[in-house]
């Protein structure tokens, strides 16, 4: 469903099975690569969400360097793990974009976390979709526009909704205010993991052949 500003949204979409099977896939990610807690540029603070990544491209970010996609884990140093193909397959369906998702960021939000209002930036290409795949917990999350001074919305999202990205929303500011404990139980441990699909370089990538 279009929701206006580029922001598509499709409550419900993952039954309770499929999300069930997508949460087992994550696990099975986090056993080889653990959630680690990213620090911000400059001031070191610690980021209150945890994180890992599968896909050849990770998100991360430290004190010294900043934000920025690489290839291996900041703290055991190995190649991210593969996207599964179920995620994969998310992509494929509701993403007009003829290439692959290159990274999958884990996002993993305890009781207390939140994540302030931001824009995504460290990409080559804007003009591929994102696609966010909520499994947990209830989350508020927070749509603005473009610009850090327009008006923004707050929509509640549960366990098995997404949201896709496109357009003027890949720019737009965006922030998760706070989960809502206790609101789902597909997590023994509560909380909520959040999935981001993102292409990372442009339609052409990559220029070797893959292994
Ligand atoms: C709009 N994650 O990882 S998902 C992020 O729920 C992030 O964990 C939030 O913001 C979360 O960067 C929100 C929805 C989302 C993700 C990326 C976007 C919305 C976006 C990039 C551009 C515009
Ligand atoms: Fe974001």
């Amino acid at each position: 469903m279009d929701i206006g500003g580029g922001y598509h949204y499709f409550p419900g979409f993952l039954d309770r099975d499929a999300q069930r099977g997508l949460l087992a896939l994550i696990r099975a990610v986090l056993a080889s690569a653990p959630l680690y807690t990213p620090l911000m540029p400059g001031s070191g603070r610690p980021m209150s969400v945890r994180m890992s990544n599968c896909g050849p491209w990770g998100w991360v970010t430290d004190r010294e360097r900043g934000y920025r996609y690489q290839r291996r884990h900041p703290e055991t140093g190995e190649e991210w793990p593969p996207m599964p193909g179920a995620i994969a397959a998310l992509w494929a369906e509701l993403c007009a974009y003829p290439a692959m998702a290159e990274s999958c960021l884990i996002n993993y939000y305890g009781a207390r976390a939140r994540m302030g209002l931001h824009r995504d930036q460290d990409e080559e290409d804007f003009s591929a979709p994102i696609l966010s795949i909520s499994l947990g917990d209830e989350a508020l999350f927070r749509m603005g526009g473009p610009a850090r001074k327009d008006p923004t919305r707050s929509l509640r999202l549960a366990s098995g909704d997404l949201v896709l990205m496109t357009g003027a929303a890949r720019s737009s500011y965006h922030g998760i205010d706070r989960i809502v404990p206790g609101s789902s139980a597909l997590l023994e441990e509560g909380g909520r993991f959040n999935l981001t699909c993102r292409r990372v370089h442009g339609p052409d990538w990559p220029h070797e052949v893959p292994r």
